[in-house]
């Protein structure tokens, strides 16, 4: 069943139920999260504020959507079945092949009956006296768990600034993150679109081909590489299919969760006409790993301005009328915000019914009936697009009312910027995990790997929890200090912190500004999990578990154990400032 063809999920309310484990959101979070509770034989209830599976490709249907991790690894590797009976069509799989198969998964695991859909939840409070949580949503639902696992996605709430006449424009006003099911058609249509993320550059070729006229407002501009996507012949497939587990377990093993070549040399010790041909060759293979083409593009200044440099030339080069090319053309970190990749984003500022508006000194003053108004100028558009992002990482957890001990909210404690033991669980709200929760690699990694991870590590913790008959779990206030030090100062090496991105949530005013993501690298991460784990939850305080004089026994899932004879990138590694990161 297509996630658009359902009816509006009809649930009666549930009112008193109690449930193993309550997740929120049925992303691919959510997806394997129930899959591996319901096979250790927990109850679950799933929550999920949209009409079908899928989290980010279930909302983000805006033209030209596609993800920018090689879709042979931006899957999940949890089913060798899986694995070898799905083929992708492209190397780049666009967004309604991702929720086709976010949808097959969810009817192949028969994930459905858990998941309540159409419902968001409200409200989650932790209850000290039975330690469980009681979970409420917006269609009457009052149940309780054990453990509540927030699957919310770390790109899912919509950023809309509060333009001023916002309400007095005539036509259609549209967010890239929540786009309507049934598409749009531009026909003929005057288009603003407001913002140049990846959102931005993915759609806004596509639009171009639409519309009668298309005006761009753009704050800040953008590194583009291009994608250079394509069919995917069935001999390349067959090629990985050969040995899928093999390239899976490359991928754990590099900082990013996904497998590509890169070089580790650094990129100042290479004569200036070694280095143009390495950016040339690596602008070539497109995608994200084109900022694998040195080691340290990410951590010294003067490294990363070769490659601004080389990737501002090839913007003069293709954006043929120059004062729109210098406006194209970014002046910050090369990769500090995060790198988009296109197909077609600059050259479409060649068409003659393209403009782009530059709103980084004046900005947007307002919406009038007809049009966008700058600097005292009228843009007269008929529909606007606004590809404005996200409230990043926080933004999600901030929708829901949540409560832990003493009366303590999630919101309160998170006021100055978030605070987490591993992107995992936070002190003051015992049983309460986070998947992909900010404090972990999450969006600096491929996010079906990291949330791959996450689950597994939680589905073995609440496994173990369950074996030692334990009521809750909550992380020691110092374990949780040293480890938001410990994201804050590996952050602090990389370029990637001093700049303006939605990393550090400075995309919209007065969020506080914080680095989120952790930067260390993928495999170092877990490693570091697994460590805590093994040493019986290091860091965590269990309680009410039955007395017992044996050792604690894990169930650390297999596929994790990083094996010695794969190349990890250590932090001494990321010390020496040579760690490609994408
Ligand atoms: O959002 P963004 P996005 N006036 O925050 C501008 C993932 N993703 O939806 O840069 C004018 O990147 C804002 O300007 P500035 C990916 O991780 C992946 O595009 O803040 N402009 C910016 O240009 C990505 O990074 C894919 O100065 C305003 C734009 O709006 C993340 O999601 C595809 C403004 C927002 O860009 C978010 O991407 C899509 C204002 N008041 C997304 N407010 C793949 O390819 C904001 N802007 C897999």
């Amino acid at each position: 069943m297509s996630a658009d063809s359902r009816a509006r999920d009809d649930h009666a309310a549930e009112i008193g139920a109690s449930f193993d484990v309550v997740v929120v959101g049925a992303g691919f979070a959510g997806l394997y999260m129930v899959h591996r509770l319901r096979g250790l034989g927990f109850t679950v209830r799933v929550y999920e504020a949209g009409g079908g599976v899928g989290g980010t490709w279930y909302w983000n249907r805006y033209p030209g959507a596609r993800c920018d991790v090689e879709s042979m690894q931006y899957s999940f590797s949890f089913s060798e079945d899986l694995d070898q009976q799905w083929d992708w069509s492209e190397k780049y799989a666009p967004q309604p092949e991702i929720l086709a198969y976010a949808n097959h998964v969810a009817d192949r695991f028969d994930l459905r009956r858990d998941i309540r859909f159409d419902t968001r939840v409200t409200a989650a409070t932790f209850d000290e006296d039975t330690r469980r949580w009681r979970i409420e949503t917006d269609r009457g639902d009052n149940v309780s768990a054990q453990f509540c696992i927030m699957a919310v996605g770390c790109l899912s709430a919509t950023n809309r600034p509060p333009f001023e006449g916002l309400e007095t424009f005539k036509g259609p006003i549209y967010h890239t993150g929540e786009w309507p099911h049934d598409g749009v058609d531009f026909t003929g249509l005057r288009v603003g679109v407001i913002g140049t993320g990846s959102s931005a550059i993915q759609s806004i070729p596509i639009i171009a081909q639409q519309a009668s006229a298309l005006t761009v407002f753009q704050r800040t501009a953008t590194y583009t590489v291009p994608a250079w996507n394509e069919t995917l012949t069935p001999e390349y497939r067959a090629a990985i299919k050969a040995d899928y587990p093999a390239l899976r377990a490359k991928a754990r093993a590099r900082p990013t969760g996904f497998y590509f070549p890169f070089n580790m040399n650094p990129a100042l010790e290479a004569t200036p006409e070694d280095r143009e041909r390495q950016y040339e060759e690596a602008w070539q293979r497109g995608g994200l790993p084109f900022l694998g083409a040195y080691g340290d593009l990410l951590f010294d200044k003067e490294a990363n301005d070769t490659i601004a440099e080389f990737a501002r030339r090839k913007i003069r080069g293709i954006v043929k009328d120059p004062a729109t090319a210098e406006l194209l053309c970014p002046d910050n970190v090369f990769g500090c915000k995060r790198l988009c990749v296109d197909t077609g984003y600059f050259e479409t500022y060649n068409l003659p019914h393209v403009e782009l508006v530059d709103v980084s000194r004046t900005p947007i003053e307002r919406f009038t009936p007809r049009g966008i108004a700058v600097n005292g100028v009228e843009y007269p558009v008929d529909a606007i697009v606004c590809a404005t992002g996200f409230a990043a990482m926080t933004g999600s957890f901030d929708r829901i009312r949540i409560t832990g001990r003493n009366g303590l909210t999630l919101a309160e404690k998170w006021q100055a910027g978030p605070r987490t033991y591993l992107g995992l669980a936070t002190v003051g709200f015992p049983n309460l995990f986070t998947i992909t929760g900010p404090g972990s690699p999450s969006v600096l990694a491929s996010m079906i790997q990291a949330i791959e991870q996450h689950v597994d590590w939680l589905a073995d913790c609440i496994a173990h929890l369950r074996d030692i008959g334990a009521a809750s779990i909550e992380p020691i206030d110092r374990y949780e200090d040293d480890w938001v030090a410990h994201v804050n100062e590996v952050s602090q090496v990389s370029l990637r912190s001093t700049c303006s991105s939605w990393y550090v949530g400075a995309n919209i005013p007065g969020r506080p500004r914080v680095f989120m993501p952790y930067i260390g690298g993928f495999p170092v991460y877990v490693q570091k999990c697994n460590e805590v784990m093994s040493n019986g939850f290091e860091g965590f305080v269990i309680d009410g578990a039955r007395s017992t004089n044996d050792a604690p026994q894990v169930r650390l899932t297999e596929r994790w154990r990083v094996p010695l004879d794969v190349e990890v990138i250590s932090p001494a590694a990321i010390a020496a400032r040579r760690v490609p990161v994408v």
